[in-house]
């Protein structure tokens, strides 16, 4: 993988980069679909392809392991060639999803059992097995295997479980050296900080990230609960002890204010359920703000879903029948508003990119979570 700064912005620490892998070109800022078990949920591939226009998305270790199993993605040759997407996949590691899905937990230095929430079956995740799992789902970037603490964090937990997640890495990266690449083409692999909301703990834990001297680094931890300010002044310190020259990607993050905030304090890749779970609760993100497309105050608008919109959605339908499919329970609903709001975010951050090369990243960022703050 290789990653190269095409430009930074002067009054903020945004930056705007080209990350190349053997799938091709990820321009930065960037926002990564999430497509938890090998779908972005009611999108075709070919609609994220050609109207969405995703250069990577995000599948999970987590729910791929339990279904289609990893023997499945062997047989079928990895996940590319399993979902039929030839551009980029980063898989995250599983060390979030234990936690957030799973019942029945038990977190030990040998790594977490798990109680599975499909089927109730028991497995356990190491950070040895995990990559072995990634080796074979066979994404282009792949996660090192974490704790994810919750928010509030008592300070000797989180310390305590920052550590554990440093040797997990040490693990981790012993253990793929023993791991060739499978399919031909390379994986990278992202180590991830944590230290819940202390500072002491991100900045320790950003050196001992730093310096494994990954291609890229990542930023686990945040958007579990706290209030934003907290996140962006974690962002911030963790920021200021990553290497520039290298990607930096803040997990299950976020709003578009937040993504907006974090460009400005460094982050170069985002990934989140958001627009595609808020869309299929018939919540529309827009330049001017968010809109609940189910209220009745849209019962009788025919103007178009979204006059600035990015994708063929946006003038092709409008806000009355949208509303309408929604309240008659159409599956065509989601599909819709998942589009829009997918296409909202890649957007959002493509506009972000032009504005961090041309120079005018800050004010530009003002004027949009002013308005983005609104509930049309
Ligand atoms: N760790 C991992 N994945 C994640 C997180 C994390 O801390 C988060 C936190 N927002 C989202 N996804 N492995």
């Amino acid at each position: 993988m290789k990653f190269e700064l095409k430009g930074k912005d002067l009054q903020s620490k945004a930056r705007a980069g080209v990350i190349t892998t053997d799938h091709g070109v990820i321009e930065t800022p960037i926002f990564m679909p999430v497509g938890t078990v090998a779908s972005v949920k009611g999108v075709h591939q070919r609609e994220l392809k050609n109207d969405i226009n995703a250069d990577i998305i995000l599948g999970n270790t987590y729910h791929l392991y339990l279904r289609p199993q990893t023997k499945i993605l062997e047989q079928a040759g990895g996940l590319h060639k399993f979902m039929n997407w030839e551009r980029n996949i980063l898989t995250d590691s599983g060390g979030y999803q234990v936690y957030s899905l799973s019942a029945n937990r038990k977190i030990k230095e040998e790594g977490v059992k798990f109680k599975s929430h499909i089927d109730g079956s028991y497995h356990t995740f190491t950070p040895e097995n995990v990559m072995e799992i990634q080796r074979i789902i066979g994404a282009d970037i792949i996660m090192a295997f974490d704790e994810c603490t919750p928010y509030p964090c008592d300070y000797n937990y989180a310390k305590r479980s920052m550590h554990m997640t440093h040797r997990w890495l040490d693990r981790c990266i012993n253990h793929l050296e023993k791991l060739p690449f499978k399919y031909g083409y390379e994986q990278s692999f992202f180590p991830i900080v944590q230290g819940s909301t202390y500072k002491d703990l991100r900045l320790q834990s950003a050196e001992y990230i730093a310096n494994a001297g990954a291609v890229g680094n990542a930023i686990g931890g945040l958007s579990v609960g706290e209030p934003a300010a907290e996140m962006y002044a974690m962002t911030e310190v963790v920021c200021s002890v990553l290497p520039e020259d290298k990607p930096r990607y803040l997990m299950g993050v976020g709003t578009p204010i937040n993504i907006l905030e974090n460009i400005a304090l460094g982050i170069d890749m985002f990934d989140c359920v958001m627009p595609t779970r808020n869309a299929r609760n018939g919540m529309l993100f827009t330049a001017h703000g968010t809109i609940n497309i189910k209220n009745k105050k849209w019962e009788a608008d025919f103007s178009a879903l979204d006059d600035m919109g990015m994708t063929y959605v946006d003038t092709e339908y409008s806000k009355a029948y949208l509303r309408h499919l929604f309240s008659v329970n159409e599956r065509l609903a989601m599909q819709i508003a998942t589009i829009h709001n997918l296409g909202f975010y890649l957007w959002l951050v493509r506009e972000a990119r032009k504005h961090i090369l041309a120079g005018d990243f800050r004010p530009w960022k003002e004027m949009m979570v002013k308005q983005m703050d609104k509930r049309l």
